[in-house]
């Protein structure tokens, strides 16, 4: 075995690297670009070396760079880990010209797979199953036609050079395929500079299936398993698991022979994925990967294999650590990857510092580059971390894992902690077997839901407001001069000469009132129709805990001024809470009457003179600026008089509505 070894990559896979380099006691060289002086490899490795400008192209691109590293530090062996240039050929001959192991497959490999046309040429000789189609040599267009009517359709046409889905063309007619060629050979030319295609019939719900292979330079090759990729979101992989679920026996052990014969149909040193569509019973050839995936993790889990010990045992010549029949699967395991990125905004990607990065790791492995504090860079891909689980059985992974993520927040950057819960709630996932067009086909329910704030939701909110703001008073007064001014008082904050509290969470175009009144140690809650009693409030790291109505619930929150930011019960909630100071008109009103709290036409009226109400209970909405504004009682009582009606524009402080004056007067 080698003694070094440079890691030239950076975030969580680089990590993950340098964590298995550590147990095997090689020493660990990290690179990094500007952006990334404090990143967590840099700090994790024995040694780190600066090697360019942040964008990918002048640093982890950037291979002159990287050899240099690799020879200042007199690294052994360089792994590039996945994307950069782990799939580069020609940094795989840097390497081998500089005299350093390159921890991966050889270069021709690469080549012969870098292209789907070749690829699918040889995977035909080693008898892989393919789509029908032709991927030869010919470019005309009138013979590509010809074998477009052969081949039938739906068909698709795909470079041969294009990945992720870019420069690929679906043909439904005859008619359209001219027009489709000339789209898809454009895109082909602009995109990798190569306008060759290939076409094949169109599978129209694939699964996505993919087998893990291993080769050494001794001439052996095994299989560890599928994975099952089809949770996907416009070829960007989100959920992975392993096994494939629902796949017999036969079609397991057909492609796991299938994927052997194509890592030895390349004399495949090291970890390699082939690629599988499957639909109705038949799996076909896709493409292979030459590198190690994202997804390894579920493979190591259900195999207890270190994949990246694998990989670094085979690059320095030895054989592979275990044959064939000696890799067993066990339970199942699943992978979520955890995006800096909106769902709800077309996966905008989210740049900015994570305030709160907190992922639970009870029972759960977690992978991620980053702790609280970091900033996620433009320049870099968006997954932050992937959060995996093995369990006995599919259904348990999936508890496992929203466990997890309901202990889970992150605040600072956007981040699809809620759409992957939505996906391991929904009855078509937790079946199994889903296909690639899942999560677009339920695009509104996983990725735009409609919510509103439950009075537990509300609850939470207020409490945690309340429990920070007493946190803050706390750490005031330990820090003063004068410890005892009143102001830093907060020892009888839970005895009864606590005020009443009102809050307006305001969540997109709408108010939500609260009112929070002292009730023995506790608190009366009044969110519109609904009262709650909370005791117990506490907040923990972060968490705020409490006994609503009997019953223990928490929530993650933060507060950022105006933002409130909580989590709860697998969902994510960003209310604003206007400065009171900046609502003077509204205070003004004491506890007789309800005041429009600013200029705006009132569009509801819930409440007739001499009506009793209760506290909270919604009486008028209001609509100013686009935003509704739900007017909540200020207290419980009679209404005497209603000042205002439906239609009518209000001025800002004007009376809406009069109360009785209440009998404790
Ligand atoms: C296909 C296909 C259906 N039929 N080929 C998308 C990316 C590229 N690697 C191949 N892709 C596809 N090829 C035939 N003949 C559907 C897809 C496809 C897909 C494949 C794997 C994972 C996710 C996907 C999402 C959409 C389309």
């Amino acid at each position: 075995m080698f003694q070094s070894l440079l890691i030239a990559n950076r975030g969580e896979i680089a990590c993950r690297i340098i964590r298995t380099a550590r147990r095997m006691g090689l020493r660990s060289i990290a690179v990094f670009s500007d952006a990334d002086e404090a990143a967590q490899h840099v700090q994790m490795a024995d040694e780190a070396i600066h090697i360019g400008a942040a964008p990918a192209r002048e640093s982890y691109l950037n291979i002159p760079a990287i050899i240099a590293a690799a020879k200042r530090a007199r690294a052994d062996a360089i792994h590039p880990g996945y994307g950069f240039l782990s799939e580069n050929p020609a940094f795989a001959e840097a390497c081998a010209e500089a005299g350093i192991i390159f921890v991966g497959p050889s270069a021709d490999a690469m080549r012969a797979m870098g292209s789907k046309g070749s690829a699918k040429a040889l995977m035909e000789m080693a008898g892989v199953p393919l789509l029908p189609g032709y991927h030869g040599t010919e470019q005309d267009a009138e013979f590509l036609a010809d074998e477009a009517k052969r081949i039938g359709f739906p068909l698709i046409i795909k470079g041969v050079a294009g990945g992720g889905g870019r420069g690929m063309r679906v043909v439904r007619a005859a008619g359209d395929f001219a027009d489709a060629l000339r789209a898809a050979r454009q895109e082909g030319a602009s995109a990798f500079g190569d306008d060759r295609v290939l076409i094949e019939r169109y599978l129209e719900r694939p699964r996505h299936i993919e087998v893990q292979v291993f080769g050494d330079s001794h001439g052996n090759a095994v299989h560890l398993f599928e994975r099952d990729c089809s949770a996907q979101r416009r070829h960007q992989k989100v959920i992975e698991e392993a096994p494939a679920p629902g796949i017999s026996v036969e079609i397991r052990d057909a492609m796991g022979a299938a994927a052997v014969a194509a890592a030895k149909a390349v004399q495949y040193q090291g970890a390699g994925t082939v690629e599988f569509i499957a639909q109705d019973g038949g799996f076909y050839f896709l493409e292979m990967n030459t590198r190690l995936q994202v997804e390894h993790p579920v493979t190591e889990a259900i195999t207890g294999f270190d994949l990246v010990e694998w990989q670094l045992r085979v690059a320095a010549g030895e054989v592979l650590p275990a044959r064939q029949e000696d890799i067993r699967a066990q339970g199942h395991a699943m992978e979520l990857r955890v995006y800096a990125e909106d769902p709800a905004r077309d996966f905008a990607p989210s740049i900015g510092a994570l305030q709160v990065f907190r992922l639970s790791d009870q029972g759960l492995r977690i992978d991620s580059g980053f702790v609280a504090g970091d900033r996620i860079s433009i320049h870099y891909d968006a997954m932050v971390a992937k959060i995996i689980a093995h369990a006995p059985s599919r259904a348990e992974a999936i508890a496992r894992l929203r466990a997890g993520l309901a202990q889970s927040d992150i605040i600072g950057v956007a981040h699809n902690l809620d759409m992957l819960d939505r996906i391991l709630a929904h009855p078509d996932f937790a079946a199994g077997g889903i296909d690639t067009g899942f999560i677009a086909r339920h695009a509104e329910a996983l990725l735009t839901p409609k919510l509103q704030p439950s009075p537990q939701v509300l609850t939470l909110a207020a409490l945690g407001v309340l429990a920070l703001e007493e946190a803050a008073a706390r750490a005031n007064a330990t820090q003063s001069a004068d410890p005892h001014s009143p102001w830093h008082a907060t020892d009888h904050w839970w005895v009864n000469t606590r005020p009443s509290r009102v809050f307006d969470f305001h969540l997109e175009d709408e108010v939500h009132a609260i009112s929070l009144t002292p009730a023995g140690d506790g608190w009366r809650i009044a969110t519109g129709s609904t009262d709650i009693m909370a005791r117990h409030a506490k907040l923990e790291d972060g968490r705020l805990h409490a006994l609503l109505d009997g019953m223990r619930l928490s929530a993650s929150i933060h507060r950022d001024g105006e933002t409130i930011s909580l989590r709860h019960a697998g969902q994510s909630w960003r209310f604003r809470l206007p400065d009171p100071i900046t609502r003077a008109g509204e205070e003004e009103g004491g506890d007789d009457r309800l005041l429009a709290p600013l200029p705006g036409q009132l569009t509801q009226l819930m409440a007739s003179e001499g009506q009793e109400v209760a506290r909270g209970d919604v009486l008028v909405v209001l609509e100013a600026m686009k935003t509704v504004f739900r007017l909540a009682a200020p207290r419980a009582g009679r209404i005497e008089t209603i000042s205002c009606r439906v239609g009518e524009t209000v001025r800002e402080g004007q009376i809406l509505i009069q109360f009785a004056a209440s009998e404790a007067d």
